[in-house]
């Protein structure tokens, strides 16, 4: 069975860039739901028990047709967002440095040619779904490339075989109480919260 994990901050701990209510009823609301409908999901194939949530993404094509779109979307929905919360403190680390942040300049050019980027693709992401960084490791090099992506609904990267690094929620349902429509505004106030000191 999995659950629901406590945040380690209060929901408004974010206040002005993310708000408390949109906190609260993403975590305990639609992030609970995820958790349960994945667990309805797992309910009716017991000999998946003993599965990893990471095992579940990662080998999402071994998962039985008949719950294999429900983990898909719920198991994607729970790994998705336990990242996301862990990815945020608005007094955290405003840059990525070491090897990361090396890795960002010799990709992109910039950190700021980085949040440009990242946030265009944001921008341009239709309907719902999540914005990414990734990192891919080339099968015959075996070198580890940085690239953004978008997702759909609630896909994660690992279904892909790429590791997701930062992940930024652009559903409606993540910022439309405060920021309303303007989702340009809500990645801006992202950026505020991001801890770079979180990214693994
Ligand atoms: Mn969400």
């Amino acid at each position: 069975m999995f659950e629901l994990p406590k945040l380690s901050y209060a929901y408004d701990a974010l206040e002005p860039f993310i708000d408390a209510k949109t906190m609260e009823i993403h975590h305990s609301k639609h992030h609970q739901t995820y958790v349960t409908k994945l667990n309805e999901a797992l309910d009716k194939h017991p000999e998946l028990a003993d599965w990893s949530l990471m095992d579940l993404l990662t080998k999402i094509n071994d998962v039985p047709q008949d719950i294999r779109k429900a983990v898909q979307n719920h198991g994607g929905g729970h790994y998705n967002h336990t990242l996301f919360w862990l990815l945020l403190n608005k007094d955290g680390q405003k840059q990525p440095s070491g090897e990361l942040a090396e890795s960002i300049n010799a990709t992109f050019g910039s950190y700021d040619a980085f949040k440009e980027q990242f946030t265009n693709s944001a921008l341009g992401l239709f309907g719902s779904g999540w914005t990414w960084l990734i990192e891919v490791r080339s099968q015959e090099s075996g070198v580890r490339k940085l690239q953004i992506i978008n997702t759909a609904n609630q896909d994660c990267p690992l279904m892909n075989g790429q590791t997701p690094i930062i992940g930024l929620d652009v559903w409606a349902h993540a910022y439309y109480l405060k920021h309303q429509n303007k989702r340009a505004d809500y990645i801006k106030d992202f950026w505020e919260v991001l801890d770079w000191s979180s990214v693994k």
